[in-house]
């Protein structure tokens, strides 16, 4: 009895944490989530004034490891000189992703369009001198991608912002509430230019732990965009108002319990481009957290820093492009899928196909020799080699025909077939997936 309770509370507890952060009801948003469920891969991209001496984006004057001023500096050396929008787009085109993110403005304040707000942009304060976003949102929707608004409800650069270094702030909301409505009908406006001049099919809000959602107004913020655009997708820094959870740099190592989720992750240790970091992950390194993250039934969401003239590192171009002709090749096993089974069925990745009569098992670096997959209670119709053909013997051992209890499957990968990051295998199966999780044994 004691038992049943404590496990009634444990519940209890926990529905109330998720639904505490959680307001949106998932039946209401799955229609529209669907193109972002399908969609796995999203390029992030962290642009401004931060890549002119490579500091920290923001976090460089709020952490005091330069003045505001001379942060500020940096507007005059923003020159966006060899931006090509189109180049960029082909480059995300070619890397596979179905959708973009770009910073519309960072914590720094700095919009990159042509705010009608008395603040900064690099229109008015840059030697760019002109809308950075407009170029860009044409022609990725030009290639077919999804267009995203990152947009900082942070602005430690505004006068009427109360934050502004991580040991001292210019007021306390509750101290000049006046002062509090002044600072949300600007960002309030901010959003709905980004909102009405580019029409972004999903916002991607940062910053909203400085305030509660009654201080930012999340609710009417929400419904505010829905208006305009009933389709757009919102992510969840918006105090509890967004349609999906956002992880940060760290890759799940369990399934995490919301419908929708998206990693965001760097290529190097850093958002913006920073030219001392040389800590790049290697394109075998990011295919492997891919293909984890989507396992998982998550989005990746990785970041690219293009320099202060609008060039894109090479190694960022290089980890693009690689990733790109992996996904070419392993299509079918991560776009539209589903999340794979258990670890305990198989130690790697695994995607479903939508209907889930194919399993991917993805083996981590050059695997050959035997694979085991336990609990599979189907029948195997056929394995191949995803994007090479090749098709795999196996073998069922220790399946005793009266019982429930399949047998162990024994998969034969031999040397030659590996591709060059992450091999993928495809099982065909005799009927939807089933899977036994039982102790084993006569049940
Ligand atoms: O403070 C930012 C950081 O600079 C960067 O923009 C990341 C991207 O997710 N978000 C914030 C911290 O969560």
């Amino acid at each position: 009895m004691f038992r049943i309770f404590s496990f009634l509370f444990a519940f209890a507890l926990l529905s109330q944490t998720i639904f505490s952060q959680q307001k949106i009801q998932p039946d209401s948003i799955r229609k529209k989530m669907e193109w972002f469920e399908d969609a796995k891969l999203g390029i992030f991209i962290h642009w401004g004034i931060y890549a002119v001496n490579g500091v920290d984006e923001s976090w460089a004057f709020y952490n005091k490891k330069m003045s505001w001023p001379d942060y500020m500096q940096q507007l005059k050396g923003f020159t966006a000189a060899r931006y090509d929008p189109a180049a960029w787009a082909d480059l995300i085109k070619a890397s596979g992703a179905r959708y973009t993110v770009i910073t519309t403005k960072h914590h720094d304040g700095v919009a990159l369009w042509n705010t009608k707000e008395e603040h900064f942009s690099t229109v008015k304060n840059t030697p760019a001198k002109r809308d950075l976003l407009k170029p860009f949102y044409e022609e990725v929707r030009k290639r077919g991608i999804k267009a995203g608004a990152y947009f900082s409800l942070i602005d430690w650069s505004h006068p009427d912002y109360p934050g502004f270094m991580k040991d001292s702030s210019r007021y306390k909301v509750a101290n000049d509430p006046a002062r509090w409505e002044r600072f949300k009908k600007f960002y309030q406006s901010q959003l709905a230019e980004v909102s009405h001049q580019f029409n972004p099919d999903l916002f991607w809000f940062d910053g909203d732990w400085e305030h509660s959602a009654e201080e930012w107004e999340s609710l009417k913020v929400r419904k505010s965009l829905l208006e305009r655009n009933p389709h757009a997708i919102i992510n969840g820094r918006l105090m509890g108002y967004g349609d999906y959870d956002t992880p940060e740099q760290n890759v799940p190592v369990s399934r995490p319990k919301y419908n929708w989720w998206e990693l965001c992750m760097t290529i190097n240790n850093n958002w913006g481009f920073q030219h001392k970091d040389t800590h790049w992950k290697t394109p075998y390194e990011i295919i492997a957290l891919f293909a984890d993250v989507v396992s998982h039934g998550g989005n990746l969401l990785l970041d690219i820093g293009p320099r202060e003239d609008g060039t894109i590192p090479a190694e960022q171009v290089n980890v693009l492009t690689e990733l790109g002709q992996w996904n070419k090749k392993h299509e079918k096993a991560i776009f539209g899928t589903r999340p794979g089974i258990a670890q305990g069925h198989f130690y790697g990745p695994t995607t479903l196909s939508k209907d889930s009569t194919s399993l991917f098992l993805f083996l981590q670096g050059q695997t050959s020799g035997t694979i085991l997959l336990k609990g599979l209670s189907n029948a195997i119709k056929d394995i191949q080699v995803v994007g090479n053909g090749t098709k795999l013997t196996h073998k069922v051992v220790g399946k005793i025909s009266w019982s429930p209890v399949p047998g162990l499957v024994y998969i034969d990968v031999p040397k030659g077939v590996q591709d060059k990051y992450i091999t993928v295998l495809e099982l065909k199966l005799d009927k939807p997936v089933r899977l036994y999780q039982g102790r084993g044994g006569f049940e």
